[in-house]
């Protein structure tokens, strides 16, 4: 699938390269170099989860997809080439139950928010994945995942519908953490049925769900269906990442069960290695006093602010303030601070001499390193635009060249 233009990214290399930096790994509980020990050299190897498309991008996956362009900034200005690989599940059941609802075709509506959320993308001048791949046009790939989890003895059929025996992996509940107690219930309110008579185990998740009436389905050695939704991530990562890749990413409302199940079918295709080797979540945007979601429908839409004439380096600037693992709740006021934020750092650069801008390099790209701190990079920057300089302008371009290579700000 195709994903949306990028942006060029100014090198700091005149500098050095920045360290490579630290995250916050779910499964270890702390922090880890971001990049796998075993990695191969002068690389590094992103997925994150990317968008169900049956509604416009809110704030949420906005303030999620810059955490991880963060990420991938960061990489590059550590000198290192990166492989970033995206999904969007283009088809799904909420999919399918909203163009019901609205009487569209589903392809249609699919179709029309991933364009919307190219825009958005490209708008926030987020860089795109090098993969962008959809779950229907990896059907084959899915299909072909199953085959191995079935040959491994780790798949079963219930009423034609095929399930993964989740302890099969001996690693399940790692990336989480969570006590097997806690999970069914979980696992209920996030898309799993651990109540499904004929299952071995209520964990057990669904691979392959058989054709209904009235709902798309695929060819499969098992009949016609459509895939299940870990399956998806864990083929379509596994083909274009290999094993043990460095980060996988996506909101902390996927790290049970979707992070965790997607691993252990993994584990299980691919016995060679771990599936990630850091497993990084971005914290929740809430409005309105809960979690921003499609379901509740309290969303502020990035594209409605782009309607509204919104400034999109506000708008990025306004979702940098918050550190991203925080959880934090949207007021409309914070792009008001973020503009009188880009006014000052604007009005500070002509009088900014190259050994204060080489400081601040210093300062950003520490706190950066810092498992992307970016609200204490915004304060490095807000610290040297409070006190404007009377000097001779030659560390201008370092400055503007920094905030863009690294906060994807265009001064
Ligand atoms: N297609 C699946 C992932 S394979 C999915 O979760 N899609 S989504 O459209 O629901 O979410 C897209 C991304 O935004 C996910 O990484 C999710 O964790 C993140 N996300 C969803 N809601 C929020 C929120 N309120 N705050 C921050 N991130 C969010
Ligand atoms: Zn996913």
């Amino acid at each position: 699938m195709r994903a949306w233009p990028t942006v060029p990214v100014p090198s700091l290399a005149r500098l050095g390269d920045a360290a490579v930096p630290q995250v916050h790994d779910t499964a270890r509980g702390g922090p880890v170099p971001s990049v796998a020990p075993g990695s191969p050299q002068g690389s590094a190897r992103l997925y994150v989860c990317g968008i169900t498309p049956y509604d416009a991008t809110h704030l949420g996956h906005a303030a999620t997809y810059l955490a991880f362009d963060l990420l991938n900034r960061a990489w590059r200005d550590a000198g290192l080439t990166v492989t970033y690989v995206q999904n969007v599940t283009d088809v799904d059941d909420p999919l399918l139950e909203r163009a019901d609802r609205d009487g569209e075709d589903w392809r249609d509506l699919a179709e029309r928010e991933i364009e919307r959320f190219r825009g958005d993308m490209t708008a926030l001048r987020v860089l795109p994945p090098d993969h962008y791949v959809g779950a229907v046009e990896s059907i084959p790939l899915v299909v072909e995942a199953v085959q191995r989890l079935a040959e491994a003895g780790t798949a079963y059929d219930v009423d034609g519908d095929w399930y993964f025996s989740v302890h099969a992996d001996p690693a399940f509940g790692a990336v989480s953490g969570m006590d097997e107690d806690t999970m069914p219930a979980v696992f209920a309110e996030r898309g799993g049925d651990p109540d499904r008579a004929g299952k071995k185990h209520p964990l057990d998740c669904l691979l392959w769900r058989a054709e209904r009436p009235g709902e798309p389905s695929w060819p499969s050695p098992w009949g016609p269906g459509r895939p299940g939704w870990h399956i998806e991530c864990s083929a379509i990562a596994a083909h274009h990442l290999g094993t043990a890749f460095d980060v996988q990413g996506g909101g902390s409302d996927l790290v049970f069960p979707h992070h965790e199940m997607s691993a252990s079918e993994a584990h299980v295709m691919q016995p060679s290695g771990p599936f990630a080797h850091a497993y990084v979540h971005a914290g929740m945007v809430g409005y309105d006093g809960e979690k921003m979601s499609k379901s509740r429908g309290n969303l502020v839409f990035v594209s409605r602010l782009r309607e509204q004439g919104l400034d999109p380096r506000h708008l990025r600037l306004a979702l940098l303030a918050h550190h991203y693992r925080a959880d934090w709740e949207w007021f409309d006021s914070e792009l008001d601070v973020a503009a009188s934020r880009l006014a000052r750092w604007q009005a500070a650069l002509p009088g900014t001499d190259l050994v204060t801008a080489e400081r601040l390099v210093a300062e950003v790209r520490a706190a950066l390193a810092d498992d992307l701190d970016a609200p204490r990079a915004l304060a490095a920057l807000d610290a040297w635009a409070a006190e404007p300089g009377t000097g001779d302008g030659s560390g201008k371009t370092l400055v503007r060249d920094l905030v863009d290579a690294r906060l994807g700000v265009d001064l």
